[in-house]
């Protein structure tokens, strides 16, 4: 069983560790693939009729929280294959919601600090700094180095009474299945309704954590792994508040729908809603 430890609680070895892990997926062309599936994903319109930034096979839909649990859950076996026995670390950014700049998440051993806004925002801090990492465009192409603006969209981080309000909303999730779902767990802890949530954490960090390549920013997974926490706190929380939709809904988001791209098609592995209700069955659990 992996277990993910809060960014807090990691020693400096395990820091080193994702760190040397992330850079080995980048090396051999593993970790470019994560964030092209993201950006295929967010722009596969669902159903194909509406628009991507409607609804896609991720995000604004009920499949946004086992979405990103299966894209996380891959992303750690990925790890694990050049770093054995690792577990992917959790930012819990609520800790973080009353001093942002002071988070220990930007060490200088660890994510490394905001971007230049003297050198297009880049990041010259850290393992990630310009010249070491390099991020991707919408096309796979290198596109420079990684950008942070911190406050760019939003200028705090998500608190924990906001995170309590989306622990305490049911159901899961509602029609029309979509950003304007009230009440759902889902779009709250999304972040369309209300605190923005998840939504807001990639609007404070800006830079290349706001368009749909936001996998380009290592933070990303220490977000995600956290929001993917939550949901697995709520999951507890509610017991006799199931996962919906189970027929009905839109293509790829009902419970037992393959999800893209694990739909056996694009890559030879295939996902439901249903098959990762249960996070500790995949083989990890949180600290
Ligand atoms: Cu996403």
């Amino acid at each position: 069983m992996a277990i993910r430890k809060n960014i807090r609680n990691l020693t400096s070895t395990e820091k080193a560790d994702f760190i040397r892990g992330v850079k080995a997926l980048k090396a051999n062309g593993i970790y470019n693939k994560f964030v092209q599936r993201h950006f295929a994903a967010a722009s596969r319109a669902t159903p194909s009729t509406v628009n991507a930034s409607y609804r896609n096979a991720a995000h604004k839909g009920p499949a946004f929280h086992p979405w990103h649990r299966q894209f996380m859950y891959k992303f750690e076996q990925a790890l694990q294959s050049v770093v054995p026995g690792i577990a992917l670390p959790y930012w819990d950014w609520t800790q973080d919601a009353a001093n942002p700049d002071a988070s220990p998440v930007w060490a200088i051993d660890f994510m490394g600090g905001n971007g230049n806004l003297n050198n297009n925002y880049q990041v010259e801090t850290g393992p990630f700094r310009v010249g070491q990492w390099t991020i991707i465009n919408e096309n796979g192409q290198p596109a420079g180095g990684l950008q942070r603006r911190w406050r760019q969209l939003s200028s705090t981080l998500p608190s924990q009474s906001e995170v309590n309000t989306a622990h305490a909303e049911v159901p899961y999730d509602r029609s029309k299945w979509d950003a304007t779902s009230s009440t759902s767990h889902r779009n709250r802890s999304e972040g369309w309704l209300g605190a923005q949530l998840h939504n807001k954490v990639h609007r404070f960090v800006g830079g290349s954590m706001l368009p749909q390549t936001s996998p380009n920013d290592p933070i990303f997974f220490l977000h995600h792994c956290n929001v993917d926490r939550l949901w697995a706190q709520w999951q507890a929380k509610n017991p006799t508040q199931g996962y919906q939709p189970i027929t009905g809904g839109p293509p790829g988001h009902n419970i037992d729908d393959l999800m893209y791209p694990w739909d056996g098609k694009t890559i030879g592995v295939t996902a439901t809603p249903r098959s990762v209700l249960d996070h500790k069955a995949l083989g990890y659990d949180y600290a």
